[in-house]
């Protein structure tokens, strides 16, 4: 890169002085926005050089349209992937200003939920470092996840203002704005062409405005763009209103069209049934195809014959399908192609990834909201599946029984996950067990039907952001040892395995963690005055908290050594601290009573001398892609602990084991290919697999009693969550208890099957206890880990999808 860092140190100073008239006084947020700015017109000219390049060649794009992108920072991203961190920050010191501080004055870009909104800004990296042409489309949440503070041990939920400051990344496109109608009636007009041709009267108009971010890819001069939507209103106020003093109806119309892109739905795995939400999905969607459609007619004209060629849509999970209905209107409403030009072009261009396997996640939209938001759309879906239906009836004549399940529209509801699998030419799990279980249960049907549609792509993580940027010294000691090309060649990791028995280098790889756990510790308590003892081990459980990721598994599990260690004096086990961040959905109480109880037993546990140096727990608040790159460096054990079958892939365990964390898991989702890599003698797996709970579901044999009854400590610990050891919240604690041994709202005991995993979860944990105390070993079983992860690399799954899926070209700019 010819990066001159006498311009930069300019162009910071004179933002500053232009923006701030304040060099000397500029705080440290001015000096991140100035700093941030300089490093945007360092972008700008490989970002215009990539647009033409992409336009002149008219060359196959991704477009990856997703409801979620979880981008967090970005100022040392672009710095890394630019290859001028070193350079800036060495600028910016040299100014006086502390690099850390000004990096710590970024708000996340939390535009997600977990895994799924995460997963989707790894692959736009990957793309752009592969030079892959790839659009990512989504909505400019003004709020995104939620902002979590835990009071008196309860989660509390903010709104996540990360807008506060103006976005230095965004650039905002106005000129590209395009109208999304909503609402209104169906009008018919008969034209000369013999055609009909459907308009809409009197719906609601909603302006869209692109904002674009770049996407920097790492050493390389290709930068992508991530188009984000906001929704306003093309009237503005009412002024007549205004002025006759009726001040709420006058920002009605406005209010209504900026709800629409105002907040990220917080819930993870569980639809909302809000028409909100579909307006949402609707409105991205629609923006979405119309700037696709308008950017290819300014070259081909009406002839949509290319229109496939040049555009591959993946849709993330269901929340971007009524693209596929939209496609078909825009295309015939529109542009005049008649029903089979328009779904010959459609059933070319959209492939879909399936996220989750529980039926709760399963999207399904009532008609009477669908129909009415969105009359035109429903027509068209309504044909659709008409048309499959008599098709099927064609195949399986006698079958009622599966007509009636396949159908698209059912019981007064759309299944948009059936819409998605007729349409498009692919359907994806993120993980070999995961896209099994929908190839032979969840999905069977469909497998059957279109067994040329399915496969699987196992997912990835960014060694650039989750290694180099997250864990600089682990990087280097890597580049050391193993050799450099690993930030765009993962398998240059495996190179470490020459050192396994290298004492040397086995100490220099814990000297590493422990600084990390160090960095961890000083984070924590600066942050929310914690004590932890780097000294102990690091045992982490972050992810989004959902029954089936069994944080109770855990926390039961903690109690139960408590006990353990305050009943038997001789009972010495290595120091242990349990890092707990998650956040639940606002909705979902039994999520947020695990929470309370997480902190509870905090509380009880970090107070009690008896136990000082032994056990301790900590719950980081607000966890978040930023937190997640202090965390993850400093993990020694990776907890993976879903229910086996229920967790589709994970993505947290992959950066674990980048990180040097060793896994604590059952064989579900990613779990089991990290474990076919590193083989079960370099991780810790137990508990019942996914085939063995599929037979207790189906043979409705599980006893959760039995279990209790066989184990004392298990009974004592469950015990404890209902007699007041736990302090006061004993009505939510009641109700996990009677979730696990009654069963609440008609529901079975024990979904997850937390008490039936617990005895193999606790001898896990002493397996666990006993590898750490031999450091050398652990050191051993860390550095495989590190070694066999290539597989784990966004870029591995970018490169799968390409040949498989997208097929694209890659394509050098300059
Ligand atoms: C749906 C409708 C209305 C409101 C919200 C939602 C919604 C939002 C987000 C439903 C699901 C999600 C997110 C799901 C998710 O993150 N799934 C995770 O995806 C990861 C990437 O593939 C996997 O690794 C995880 O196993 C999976 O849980």
């Amino acid at each position: 890169m010819d990066f001159d860092i006498f311009a930069f140190e300019k162009s910071v100073k004179n933002r500053l002085k232009k923006q701030y008239d304040t060099d000397l006084h500029a705080d440290n947020h001015d000096v991140y926005d100035a700093a941030a700015a300089a490093v945007l017109d360092v972008i700008m000219e490989n970002w215009k050089k990539t647009r033409l390049a992409h336009q002149k060649d008219k060359v196959r794009h991704i477009y990856y349209f997703s409801a979620e992108f979880l981008m967090g920072r970005a100022l040392s991203n672009n710095l890394i992937n630019l290859r001028i961190k070193d350079q800036a920050v060495n600028a910016l010191e040299k100014m006086g200003f502390n690099y850390n501080t000004i990096e710590e004055q970024e708000p996340d870009a939390g535009l997600g939920n977990g895994g799924l909104g995460r997963l989707a800004a790894c692959f736009l990296d990957s793309l752009a470092t592969l030079n892959y042409p790839a659009v990512g489309y989504g909505i400019r949440y003004r709020y995104g996840m939620f902002e979590q503070r835990i009071e008196n041990g309860f989660q509390v939920e903010y709104p996540d203002n990360w807008l506060k400051n103006r976005d230095p990344w965004e650039i905002r496109r106005s000129d590209l704005a395009v109208e999304v109608l909503f609402g209104g009636s169906v009008s018919v007009r008969h034209e000369a062409d013999g055609r009909d041709y459907f308009s809409l009267e009197n719906a609601e108009r909603v302006t869209a405005t692109p904002y674009d971010t770049p996407i920097v890819g790492y050493d390389t001069k290709t930068v992508n763009t991530l188009r984000l939507w906001e929704a306003s209103s093309p009237e503005g106020f009412d002024l007549q209103l205004f002025n006759d003093m009726h001040y709420k109806r006058a920002v009605e119309k406005q209010n209504s069209a900026e709800d629409i892109s105002r907040v990220l739905y917080p819930n993870d795995n569980g639809p909302s049934g809000k028409a909100l939400r579909l307006k949402q999905q609707y409105f991205f969607c629609s923006a979405s195809l119309q700037d696709m459609i308008r950017s290819y007619t300014a070259v081909y004209g009406q002839d949509f014959s290319k229109f496939a060629d040049l555009h591959v849509i993946q849709l993330n999970d269901t929340h971007p399908v009524v693209a596929i209905p939209e496609l078909m209107r825009l295309l015939m409403d529109e542009h005049r192609l008649e029903w089979d030009e328009a779904w010959a072009v459609v059933t070319k261009t959209f492939a879909y990834t399936n996220h989750t396997i529980l039926a709760e996640a399963l999207e399904k939209w009532p008609i009477d909201i669908f129909q009415g938001l969105l009359p035109r759309v429903y027509q068209i879906v309504e044909e659709i599946n008409r048309r499959f239906l008599s098709d099927l009836r064609t195949r399986f004549p006698d079958d009622y029984d599966k007509q009636n399940r396949m159908s698209i529209i059912r019981n007064g509801m759309i299944y948009m996950a059936w819409l998605a699998i007729h349409a498009s030419f692919s359907v994806n799990g993120v993980a070999a067990l995961h896209s099994e279980i929908l190839r032979t249960q969840e999905l069977k049907d469909w497998a059957h039907l279109y067994p040329e549609k399915f496969n699987n792509k196992t997912n990835g993580v960014t060694q650039r952001r989750w290694l180099l940027s997250a864990n600089p010294r682990l990087a280097s000691f890597i580049t050391k040892y193993a050799g450099s090309g690993w930030e765009t060649d993962l398998s240059v990791l495996k190179n470490l395995e020459t050192y396994i028995d290298d004492t040397a280098v086995l100490k220099e790889l814990l000297e590493i963690k422990q600084q990390n756990k160090e960095d961890l510790a000083a984070w924590l308590k600066a942050t929310q005055n914690e004590f932890l003892d780097p000294e102990s081990i690091f045992d982490v459980h972050i992810k989004r908290l959902h029954e089936y990721k069994r944080q109770l598994l855990n926390v039961l599990h903690i109690i139960y050594l408590y006990n353990r260690i305050l009943d038997d004096e001789d009972f010495n086990p290595p120091a242990r601290t349990f890092i707990f961040g998650a956040k639940a959905a606002s909705g979902y109480r039994r999520a947020k009573a695990i929470i309370k109880l997480i902190n509870a037993v905090a509380v009880k546990i970090n107070t009690d001398k008896r136990v000082r140096g032994k056990i301790r727990v900590v719950f980081v608040e607000n966890y978040r892609v930023s937190a997640a790159e202090k965390i993850f460096p400093a993990a020694d054990v990776s907890e993976q602990i879903s229910t086996a079958g229920k967790e589709a892939s994970g993505t947290g365990n992959m950066k674990f084991m980048l990180n040097g964390a060793l896994t604590l898991g059952t064989l579900d989702g990613a779990n089991i290919e990290i474990v076919e890599e590193v083989h079960e003698q370099n991780a810790f797996i137990f508990g019942l697999k996914a085939d063995e709970i599929l037979a207790m579901e189906k043979a409705q044999s599980y006893n959760p009693r039995a279990y209790i009854d066989r184990n004392a400590g298990l009974a004592k610990a469950l015990q404890q969550l209902t007699d007041g050891t736990f302090g006061d919240a004993r009505p939510f604690f009641q109700e996990l208890y009677d979730s696990l041994v009654y069963g609440v709202d008609g529901q079975r005991p024990d979904v997850y099957y937390v008490l039936a995993d617990f005895d193999a979860y606790c001898r896990a944990q002493e397996s666990v206890a006993a590898a750490y105390t031999d450091r050398e070993g652990w050191a051993k079983k860390t550095l495989l880990n590190i070694a066999r992860c290539a597989k784990f690399s966004s870029d591995r799954t970018i490169e799968d999808y390409v040949r498989d899926i997208w097929k694209l070209k890659k394509i050098k700019i300059d």
